[in-house]
């Protein structure tokens, strides 16, 4: 394997005097195992291990190196093979923010180009879920695309492609089934040489088998989803990087259980610009969208040109970032906090005057 083969570029050239230390080489970052990592590069792939000095980096609260990472590799002949030494500057990252109560983030990947957000047209089928990859994608840095796998078991795919049409502000949307191979091609013509891909996606959506299509070879194991509410098994346990016959990259990545947003403000905008644009057309700046006059968005839920769940999943995301920013710093929560109390009084006003009028 030569490191233009694992998508190394003029980008990554560019850095290669300031970053990869004398007696080092570039290497990437493959998968990750328990405290082991797998890197590739112009010498036999192995296994590697930080430096000391990373080590003690990311355990104060730095980024481990993660898989698509590029690094600065000492190699070694012994066991195991490799210390890496320092973590690239990356073009992009995905990454969440870690799951339960703690207010970190986590790098999930790396250097990726195309995010391709996977969901399944069969019982676990969310738009919702879709808009909030979607937001982490955009915020990610690389290009976001939809698939929607499964065709083959539902029976009208494509009163579900035009729900996700309405919501994808042209993101490209790609029907396949994994399983006949339909639709496919489509998926293929996309990817570039040199380009890494990355599927996300709950659990059992299908990326595996996907994986395993587009690289025309069984290399990952997959398992049937439970038949009570279709949802996955957790088959994927970390995440891998392989190459395509056409030289692109493709990382499989074992499904989220959630996906809570880190720090994508910017990537919620770029998801939801239909709102965006409405709300930048109500006459009051600081508008809440509840019951102002002059209401943009009101006057669209009401014209119908608007979803209200779309609206309603706008609101929740951006409530979430809210919360993270207050949390990480606090200058600014106590700012946010008096403007969050008023809004917080007129949506709980707002749903009683709704519920009074239904009864
Ligand atoms: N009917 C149908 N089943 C599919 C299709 N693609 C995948 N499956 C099945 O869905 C199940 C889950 O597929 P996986 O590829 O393991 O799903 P995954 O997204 O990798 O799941 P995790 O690794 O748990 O995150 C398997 O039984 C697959 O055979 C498809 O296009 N149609
Ligand atoms: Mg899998
Ligand atoms: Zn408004």
């Amino acid at each position: 394997m030569f490191i233009v083969d694992l998508g190394w570029d003029v980008y990554f050239e560019a850095l290669r005097v300031a970053c990869v230390g004398a007696g080092c080489v570039p290497a990437r970052v493959i998968s990750q195992h328990r405290g082991l990592w797998r890197v590739a590069g112009d010498f036999e792939e192995c296994w590697a291990e930080p430096s000391g000095k990373l080590r003690k980096e990311s355990v104060a609260g730095g980024d481990w190196p993660a898989v698509g990472d590029w690094v600065s590799a000492e190699i070694l002949s012994g066991q195991p093979n490799a210390t890496i030494q320092q973590v690239l500057p990356r073009r992009s990252r995905f990454v969440r923010k870690v799951a339960g109560k703690q207010i970190a983030e986590q790098v999930i990947v790396a250097n990726i180009d195309v995010a391709l957000v996977v969901a399944a047209l069969d019982g676990d089928f969310s738009v919702r879920r879709i808009e909030r990859y979607l937001a982490q994608s955009w915020e990610s840095g690389a290009r976001p695309a939809i698939v929607l796998n499964k065709a083959d078991a539902c029976a009208e795919p494509q009163e579900l492609v035009a729900q996700i049409e309405r919501i994808a502000m042209g993101v490209p949307i790609f029907l396949v089934s994994a399983k006949t191979g339909a639709g496919l091609e489509a998926i293929e013509a996309s990817f570039k040489k040199g380009q890494t891909i990355v599927l996300l996606g709950s659990s059992g959506v299908g990326k595996s088998t996907l994986v395993n299509r587009l690289l025309q070879e069984e290399r990952q194991p997959t398992h049937a989803v439970r038949s009570s509410d279709s949802r996955g098994r957790h088959t994927t346990t970390s995440r891998e990087l392989f190459v395509t016959p056409g030289g692109a990259l493709i990382i499989d990545t074992p499904g989220l259980r959630e996906l809570q947003l880190w720090n994508a403000a910017e990537g919620v905008s770029q998801t939801f610009t239909d709102v965006d644009e409405l709300a930048a057309q109500c006459r009051f700046t600081d508008c809440q969208h509840l019951n102002e006059p002059g209401c943009a968005v009101q006057r669209a839920l009401a014209e119908e040109v608007l979803d209200a769940d779309r609206l309603e999943s706008w609101r929740k995301l951006q409530r979430e970032q809210g919360f993270l920013l207050r949390k990480m710093d606090p200058a600014n929560a106590a700012a946010q906090k008096k403007g969050t109390k008023i809004s917080m009084r007129q949506v709980r006003e707002k749903y009683r005057n709704r519920d009074k009028g239904k009864n």
